[in-house]
């Protein structure tokens, strides 16, 4: 039987403020936790729903250094772009703090102190990098070198971005310092670690055992990490961004950014409720539910629950961590430094009014079991096939039709044949399996049901004909228009967590209430209700503002292979042997003039030149014809090598060899003299 809860506390991942959020953050976090939110809420649950910007950490004071300000103004700026995308979006958090926020700075600081005071952590030393001339450690991404595996000079102290691979500073060959530049060295330092061996064979009884019911990708890469075996965790780090340690002879040090995050969710409740915050995380009627994305699955579901246990004092654990997957865009992975992405705040300047329409094709195309994707022809597509030609369209063919016949109020229901009795049975079905689908977190198939009634409300607008019907039989049109509206009411309930400002629209343009309890009922509307003019839930995407979207997509891609070319063409080959003066003596190049020239036939590459050497005329075989057309090497001054043992290409004696340089891309020139000179000048 599974355990009833009085309230419900929903957390979600804590945006790093160093960036943006976009559509793979909404996807993965945000419009999945605002559905279930919507949907509890709807049902008259007590919910409370915490989020915030996470404000510390490295990628913070990186993207400072960047822009050339302090991590103060990043978070500031950041934390605001994203507070109001997402309640452009709808997504309305109970709180949305910060952990730079005095509150977290003292719950955290409080939080690590008892820990600390009960024994909970142990300490070591260990060697890390430091900057001998900015005098400070240096976090892993602060060191830049060679990567050991595809040598790319620039990788970083934990990854290289090139090749994809996971390193270690240590691994890193020339290693240097972001700061300065300076050779990085070896020196002992004392951190806290939190002994996460000790919480294993718990954390095995809770999850493995206890959560089977979990994802999945949740419960399988739980289970990895707890059969791999856990380690003692650091949880501090030497920063000078952050909550200090609060621990005497801790200069320099600060809480690691991991250990302050997941308790920002304890503070932001705690600055909501200062005096009612307990009963949100230390009650067993309380059901706690991280959002998060995949890569966050160790701390919420390991790292974070062990804290808690270490701390006690009655918190409760997470009931679920629905993580999902990660949302590609066109086909590509989405990345915040390439700009391949699409903002969330860009989105709400550039599709006003269309917020809903992102909700509904994030919701569809959630990456709940894989990776998906986002393409601009797709969400073009729903909207103009779905959210327009099915939901928009049979809402507004009920509402204009009986403001037609009828005046705007509602007839009355006659006697139903067997096509509404149909219809109206499927409805209660759905109703059913989105209560199940929602709560057990498959909101995609949750959308579906959602629309599966739009989808029969519209055909059975089609069907049925009521505009023909009108001529004959105006009690019969009375009728299908009456069960059209209580179907139009069904979607303003349905639609609520999805779309939620279409489906206020539509409940304010019937006036229709919110009561998931009425849903499905055939008798929301009483007859002579009145109800207000029709206005469109949603209007058509033209294909001008995809190519838009797809064009500034395509800038992207084009300067990146720009810049892939160039990084190519600079590529310069090794050095070759050491050669002696009486080798280089031996060869004989001059410049001469290229008389004749034609192709080779039946070949790609190759050029039979006819050249004026100064000494002879003589034909040279060139393999530069993807290069140059005849047309243009005639007439042209070279340089050849015309001491060059002949040889015979395709049946043709080539005698000599024409001097080419050859980029690092494979682009190749070939020489020619500043200015003109008599040909036979030997060149050495
Ligand atoms: N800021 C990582 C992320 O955005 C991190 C989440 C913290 S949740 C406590 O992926
Ligand atoms: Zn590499």
């Amino acid at each position: 039987m599974a355990k009833t809860y009085k309230r419900t506390l929903v957390t979600c991942a804590l945006p790093y403020a160093n960036g943006p959020v976009h559509i793979g953050h909404l996807a993965g976090v945000y419009v999945p936790a605002d559905i279930y939110v919507r949907y509890l809420r709807m049902r008259g649950q007590e919910v409370l729903y915490v989020c915030g910007s996470d404000e510390h950490g490295v990628p913070i004071t990186i993207a400072a250094r960047k822009q050339g300000c302090s991590p103060q103004d990043i978070v500031d700026k950041y934390h605001n772009i994203i507070k109001d995308s997402f309640k452009a979006l709808g997504i309305n958090f109970d709180i949305y703090g910060r952990t730079s926020s005095k509150v977290h700075e003292k719950n955290a600081s409080e939080f690590f102190r008892k820990l600390y005071d009960n024994g909970k952590f142990v300490t070591a030393e260990s060697e890390q990098y430091f900057d001998p001339e900015a005098n400070t450690f240096l976090a892993d991404r602060y060191i830049v070198g060679t990567c050991p595996k595809c040598g790319n000079p620039d990788a970083y102290g934990d990854q290289c971005e090139k090749c994809g691979s996971t390193l270690s500073p240590e691994e890193l060959v020339n290693p240097r310092s972001k700061l300065s530049g300076a050779a990085p060295v070896r020196k002992k330092t004392t951190h806290w670690y939190l002994p996460l061996e000790k919480y294993e064979s718990w954390l095995k009884q809770w999850i493995l055992d206890g959560h089977k019911e979990w994802r999945s990708n949740v419960y399988g890469q739980c289970k990895s990490w707890l059969d791999g075996g856990l380690q003692p965790r650091a949880v501090t780090r030497d920063l000078d961004w952050g909550v200090p340690v609060p621990v005497e002879g801790a200069e320099g040090k600060v809480l690691y950014v991991w250990f302050d995050a997941p308790i920002g969710y304890i503070s932001n409740t705690r600055e909501l409720l200062p005096d009612d915050w307990e009963k949100w995380w230390k009650s067993e009627d309380t059901r706690l539910i991280h959002f998060i994305g995949k890569d966050n699955i160790v701390f919420h579901c390991i790292v974070f629950p062990s804290m808690l246990k270490a701390y006690g004092d009655g918190y409760i654990l997470p009931e679920n961590v629905p993580a999902n997957e990660f949302l590609n865009l066109e086909g590509e992975k989405i990345s915040t430094s390439r700009g391949w992405a699409v903002w969330a705040h860009e989105y709400v300047r550039d599709f006003p009014g269309k917020e809903d329409v992102l909700r509904y094709v994030l919701t569809a195309n959630a990456p709940e079991t894989k990776d998906n994707d986002f393409s601009w022809k797709d969400f073009q597509a729903r909207n103009n096939s779905e959210l327009v030609a099915v939901f928009g369209n049979f809402v507004n063919r009920a509402v204009v039709l009986t403001h037609k016949y009828f005046a705007g109020k509602v007839p009355p229901c006659g006697s139903l044949t067997a096509v509404e009795k149909e219809v109206l049975s499927q409805i209660p079905a759905l109703k059913e399996s989105m209560e199940k689908n929602i709560t057990s977190f498959k909101f995609r198939e949750a959308l579906k049901d959602a629309m599966g009634i739009a989808r029969i409300g519209n055909k059975y607008i089609s069907d049925t004909e009521p505009w023909k019907v009108a001529k004959t039989d105006m009690e019969r049109c009375g009728t299908i228009l009456n069960i059209s509206l209580q179907i139009c009411a069904d979607l303003g309930i349905a639609f609520e967590p999805f779309t939620p400002f279409a489906a206020a629209r539509l409940r304010r343009m019937i006036d229709s209430p919110l009561d998931w309890e009425i849903l499905g009922r055939p008798s929301i509307l009483s007859s002579g209700h009145q109800i207000r003019e029709a206005e469109l839930l949603f209007g058509k995407i033209e294909d001008s503002q995809i190519e838009e979207q797809l064009q500034r997509l395509q800038r992207i891609r084009e300067q990146r292979e720009a810049d892939a070319a160039a990084e190519s063409a600079a590529k310069v080959e090794p050095r070759k042997a050491e050669c002696s003066f009486e080798d280089f003596e031996k060869m004989d190049i001059r410049t001469a003039t290229v008389l004749e020239a034609e192709r080779v036939p039946k070949t790609d590459k190759l050029l039979k030149l006819t050249i004026d050497t100064g000494l002879d005329r003589r034909v040279i075989v060139s393999g530069i014809a993807e290069q140059y057309t005849p047309e243009e090497m005639v007439g042209r001054q070279i340089c050849v090598l015309a001491n060059l043992q002949p040889r015979t290409i395709r049946g043709i004696e080539s005698r000599g060899m024409i001097l080419m340089a050859r980029q690092g891309d494979g682009k190749m020139r070939f020489l020619t003299p500043a200015e003109i000179l008599a040909n036979g000048a030997c060149i050495g």
